[in-house]
């Protein structure tokens, strides 16, 4: 609906657009529709208890102050625990270099603030995660896409696409990455590409942007060493979370960056929301300092891990031939790609009808391609719901060919010749 003020809006605003994952997570309040749409964790591994406990001896021993502002950085006991925890894995941080957000999502509305005037250049994959590029399309930027394939972002795809800008006349300043389990493909970049791209970054110099919401949730296969681990000029800029880990409903994560650009963030998110909700972070402290942690997440990578392998056979069971995904290592999605004809926009339609959701893929491209792809969440529903909605989802997907098969056109997009989003 058009507000009678909207002539009031800024440009910025003008141009913004809902979330088409927010949007979609209404569809979870329908008890009908078997949602596979949004990256929820499941609620069953929320570790109540836990919290209950922790909150209780808070409250008891910690007193009023607990409940009372904080500082912008973030609670001290927090930041400590967080450093320890990056250190393990081959970081060489202080608590200094730490800083807690409200959410990862705050981080990257913060680093768009900190970096980005209108027209501004950001690199991301295609596919990438769509609440990112949201936050860079708020103050104006323009997102340029690099091909993904089964080891994410291609560094020869990279250089070529940064030739052609600086033909142009453009330098981006942000390089965004999802190294781990990569949202929505799942795919992990392996270490000698994660050193190869953060050569190239530093010879374009761009700040790389390594967001790690999925990083611990790893099913098989070995760790890789995150990317922050190599920065020899501190530009890389680390997100981590506890959304997907503990619970996304504290709105805590952290961002690791050396301390003169940590400095600006802080100020940045001084204007934003003074400090990061306290109590949650205390909470966190706890759970951390109490060795809780490591624990949980050994119980949660079992329960997920059983979680893809019950949706991956369902699939293999129900779905067509001419569906093809690949089997993810960890994190919280299967990509799936169906024949070029099928747009899974326009299926969804469909699917709704059969109470079944997913994310189509389109909206996870900046470029608006991948029109055949869709993302399947697995972490949240039940096991029985998800033998239930991937055999409605089956039913979508081959009635849907049958469609497309009888005379319903192709849909006709292409991108432009060079692949880039804006005339230039
Ligand atoms: N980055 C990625 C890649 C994500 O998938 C998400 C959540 N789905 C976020 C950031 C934001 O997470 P949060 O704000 O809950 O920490
Ligand atoms: O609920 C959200 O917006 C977070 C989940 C993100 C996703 O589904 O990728």
């Amino acid at each position: 609906m058009v507000s009678k003020f909207s002539h009031l809006y800024s440009k910025n605003a003008k141009e913004m657009k809902a979330s088409e994952i927010r949007e979609l997570l209404k569809l979870t309040e329908r008890k009908e529709v078997i949602s596979f749409a949004g990256g929820l964790p499941n609620p069953g591994a929320f570790p109540v208890e836990r919290v209950r406990e922790i909150c209780s001896y808070l409250l008891d021993e910690k007193g009023p102050n607990i409940l009372q502002y904080g500082t912008t950085e973030g609670v001290k006991e927090l930041r400590i625990a967080i450093a320890d925890r990056m250190n393990k894995k081959g970081m060489n941080i202080t608590y200094k270099n730490v800083l807690i957000t409200s959410g990862s999502q705050q981080a990257l509305d913060l680093i768009s603030k900190t970096f980005l005037d209108p027209d501004d250049t950001v690199i991301v994959g295609a596919p990438t995660y769509l609440g990112a590029t949201n936050a860079f399309r708020s103050y104006g930027a323009v997102m340029e896409s690099v091909l993904l394939d089964e080891n994410g972002m291609d560094p020869d795809l990279l250089e070529d696409k940064l030739r052609l800008l600086q033909m142009h006349g453009r330098s981006p300043q942000l390089l965004y990455l999802i190294p781990a389990f990569q949202n929505p493909s799942g795919v992990t970049i392996p270490l000698e590409r994660r050193k190869r791209l953060l050569e190239i970054a530093r010879e374009y110099d761009m700040i790389v942007i390594e967001d790690a919401p999925y990083s611990e949730l790893r099913y098989s296969g070995e760790a890789v060493k995150p990317m922050k681990t190599m920065d020899e000029d501190g530009r890389v800029i680390y997100l981590g979370t506890f959304s997907k880990v503990l619970a996304p409903g504290f709105r805590i994560a952290w961002c690791i960056a050396d301390q003169d650009l940590l400095n600006k963030l802080i100020i940045v998110k001084q204007a934003a929301d003074l400090c990061t909700n306290t109590f949650g972070q205390y909470i966190a402290a706890e759970y951390l300092t109490r060795g809780y942690m490591d624990e949980h997440l050994e119980k949660i990578k079992a329960l997920y891990k059983n979680k893809c392998d019950h949706m991956l056979a369902a699939m293999d069971k129900h779905f067509p031939k001419e569906a093809k995904w690949a089997k993810p290592e960890g994190g919280m999605f299967i990509w799936v790609e169906l024949p070029k004809y099928i747009d899974t926009k326009d299926m969804f339609t469909h699917a709704l009808e059969n109470n079944v959701a997913y994310v189509h893929g389109a909206s996870f491209y900046a470029d608006h391609s991948g029109r055949n792809t869709m993302r399947l969440n697995f972490t949240y529903a039940t096991d029985e719901d998800i033998d239930i909605g991937i055999k409605r989802l089956a039913d979508t997907i081959k009635q849907e060919i049958v469609n497309q098969k009888n005379g319903k056109p192709a849909h006709t997009f292409k991108p432009d010749e060079e692949g880039l989003v804006v005339g230039v």
